[in-house]
């Protein structure tokens, strides 16, 4: 397999990974359809700050003219922020008519998994997954973002996931699949805005260190698959439960008004959720992602121990 020919880490991230020390990686669908232009850059520069001061070094993941590329620079973050919901986004099945064709694309949580274990970077973080959205039971939309936890050896820290999912059968289907959902000082799943769902994770762990040596055994015993770390909102930027998910509730009666389906769907209920809540759930969203990349800072730097 010729993976150079569409695989491009920086050189940085290349050194890094070559010296054994500790990378975070970061995507970039949170970039170009997850916030608006221009605090979508302002945090994507913001986080990779963060992961530095924190031990790491940061490797934002997009494909940039036919090649997962594996540490972008501030240009071309700057760039697919700035192109925002012209770049296509690009989960695992638009892989390889995107990279045959030489295009850009921003990636997913499932192709960032990809493009991290094709460079051998072992943890990720980001704000919220892709899972099965409410009424799957009759539109089947679940995420490729839970088959790529099933099936790549990649560490996934979260806040947990958005009311726009159905977040009970998540977990179920996280379960059939083998991903094991750790909650990060926390046993019950946090839901993105809010530090509580009423979900329980299946473990508790309290710190990086423990987190690391459970990952290392899934990597040792070669068991296939991710892990899901979920990390709740810190208190002061969570969010009244009752008010966001009501505001979550219209959103997506609008987005079945409008009839909009498939990939579309998230980033729509994304956007209209920060225009209901008129930036206040932005705020939030925006502490989260700063929040998941300081812990995954932390475990990654306890991995390359
Ligand atoms: N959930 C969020 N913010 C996001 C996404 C999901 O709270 O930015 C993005 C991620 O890139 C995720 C993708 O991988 O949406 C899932 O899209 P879909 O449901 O179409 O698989
Ligand atoms: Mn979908």
């Amino acid at each position: 397999m010729d993976l150079k020919k569409y695989l491009s880490v920086s050189p940085e991230v290349a050194e890094a990974i070559a010296s054994g020390k500790p990378v975070v990686a970061l995507e970039s669908t949170i970039i170009s359809h997850g916030m608006p232009y221009p605090q979508n850059v302002e945090t994507a520069l913001n986080v990779e700050k963060i992961v530095r001061e924190a031990g790491a070094i940061p490797a934002t993941i997009a494909i940039i003219k036919g090649k997962i590329t594996v540490g972008l620079t501030p240009d071309e973050i700057e760039y697919l922020g700035k192109k925002g919901l012209a770049v296509t986004k690009a989960s695992r099945r638009d892989l390889p008519v995107l990279l045959a064709r030489g295009e850009d694309g921003a990636t997913t949580v499932a192709t960032t998994m990809i493009g991290a274990a094709l460079a051998g970077v072992r943890v990720f973080a980001t704000g919220g997954i892709g899972g099965v959205h409410r009424g799957a039971e009759t539109t089947m939309d679940i995420s490729a973002d839970l088959e790529e936890l099933a099936q790549t050896p990649v560490l996934v820290v979260c806040a947990g996931a958005k009311s726009i999912l159905d977040l009970g059968l998540t977990l179920e289907y996280l379960e059939t699949k083998g991903v094991t959902v750790i909650g990060y000082q926390t046993e019950e799943l946090p839901a993105f805005y809010t530090r509580t769902s009423g979900f329980k994770v299946d473990y508790r762990l309290d710190t990086a260190k423990e987190i690391a040596d459970s990952f290392r055994v899934k990597l040792d015993c070669n068991l296939g698959g991710g892990m899901l770390v979920t990390n709740p909102i810190p208190e002061e930027y969570s969010m009244d439960p009752e008010y966001i998910n009501k505001n979550i509730d219209d959103a997506i009666a609008e987005c079945e008004r409008l009839g909009i389906k498939g990939k579309d769907t998230t980033p729509f209920l994304l956007d209209k959720i920060q225009k209901l809540t008129g930036g206040s759930s932005l705020k939030s969203n925006i502490q989260l992602v700063f929040n998941n990349a300081k812990l995954g800072a932390a475990i990654a730097c306890e991995l390359s121990k």
